[in-house]
């Protein structure tokens, strides 16, 4: 998706869960933090998966956004085959509004963590922030940028008016 060699893999089940995943893709590009974004199906591409995670610290990336709804297996059978940390972001599933997926992201067994976001658009755009974060823990004008983001937010909270009764 960028030029440079990804740091940041932002995965997803289905290209169904895009109108979601797109807002963690949003902030790296805004952070202009290079990355890639891509369809690995857990169920329905289990060999890409486990290839995707073997491969991904020798590929240089240094976070997994990972998204997924439902029986929402992709971010945890990511951890399990890799030490680079995998952000879980559970995607609103059709009849349980995201909780199954939550469930399935966050209860990871002790020894191999997920991270997990709050489901949805949020959690995706937070599970970026996040990778920008740890990224910016070794990149000075990262963190400025952050930095920045960060006052612009504020600025806008303090800016807020409400209708008059
Ligand atoms: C999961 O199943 C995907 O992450 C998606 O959220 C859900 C439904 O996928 P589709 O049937 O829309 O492809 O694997």
């Amino acid at each position: 998706m960028s030029e440079a060699s990804p740091l940041v893999g932002v995965l997803m089940g289905s290209s169904s869960d895009w109108e979601v995943m797109r807002n963690a893709v949003a902030i790296l590009e805004e952070f202009e933090v290079p990355h890639e974004a891509l369809v690995v199906s857990a169920h329905r591409m289990p060999d890409d998966m486990f290839r995707y995670a073997e491969e991904a610290r020798g590929r240089g990336l240094r976070a997994i956004v990972a998204g997924a709804g439902g029986a929402a297996h992709l971010p945890g059978m990511l951890a399990a085959k890799t030490i680079v940390p995998v952000f879980g972001v559970p995607v609103p599933s059709k009849y349980l509004r995201g909780e199954d997926s939550l469930a399935s992201i966050v209860q990871m067994p002790r020894g191999v963590p997920v991270a997990t976001f709050a489901i949805g658009e949020a959690g995706a755009a937070n599970a970026a922030l996040h990778a920008v974060a740890m990224l910016a823990t070794t990149d000075e004008a990262l963190a400025a940028r952050l930095l920045a983001f960060r006052s612009r937010q504020t600025e806008a909270a303090r800016g807020m008016t409400l209708p008059r009764g």
